[in-house]
């Protein structure tokens, strides 16, 4: 089984919108391993978004994910980076699919609801920033034995 990355972002908190997307992840089928609330420390920030440090839009990409506290997820399943990305749209919710979280959720690219990590090498890199290694919980779903035809 694969491991995803995802973090419900400071407008998505101050909206109440926790319930309502852990809701979507659980009834696609996927495993919530590892979850944490906090307000993030600005070095694992800078880690998170690494690839944006010298572009226009990271001074205030900063000062959002810091304005308020985050929900930090890993999330397991066959497939479930691509799943994840595709249950929380488009990067920019005015082009979002409607159905998806920041096609239902969102407007603006700047306050865009949530993150989830783009490939498997980014889930596990952006994991690894935010949670030790023995956090993700193993344990086996009720329900798997139906969710998966093998
Ligand atoms: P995240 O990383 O938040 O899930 O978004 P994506 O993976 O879908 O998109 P991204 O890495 O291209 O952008 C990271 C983050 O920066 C914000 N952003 C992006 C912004 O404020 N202005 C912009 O022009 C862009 C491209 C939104 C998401």
């Amino acid at each position: 089984m694969d491991r995803t990355f995802v973090m419900i972002k400071p407008d998505g908190i101050q909206r109440g919108l926790v319930g309502e997307i852990i809701s979507r992840f659980e009834a696609k089928g996927l495993k919530l391993v590892a979850a944490r609330f906090e307000r993030l420390p600005e070095g694992r920030v800078i880690e998170q978004y690494q690839e944006h440090l010298t572009k226009p839009f990271f001074a205030s990409l900063k000062s959002y994910i810091m304005s308020g506290p985050c929900f930090l997820m890993v999330w397991e399943g066959r497939n479930v980076v691509a799943i994840a990305r595709s249950l929380i749209g488009a990067t920019n919710p005015q082009e979002a699919t409607p159905g998806t979280i920041r096609g239902d959720f969102g407007i603006d690219i700047g306050r865009n609801v949530i993150h989830g990590s783009d490939s498997l090498q980014s889930a596990d890199r952006e994991i690894g920033i935010h949670f030790r290694q023995n956090e993700p919980v193993t344990y086996t779903r009720i329900d798997e034995s139906i969710i998966y035809e093998y």
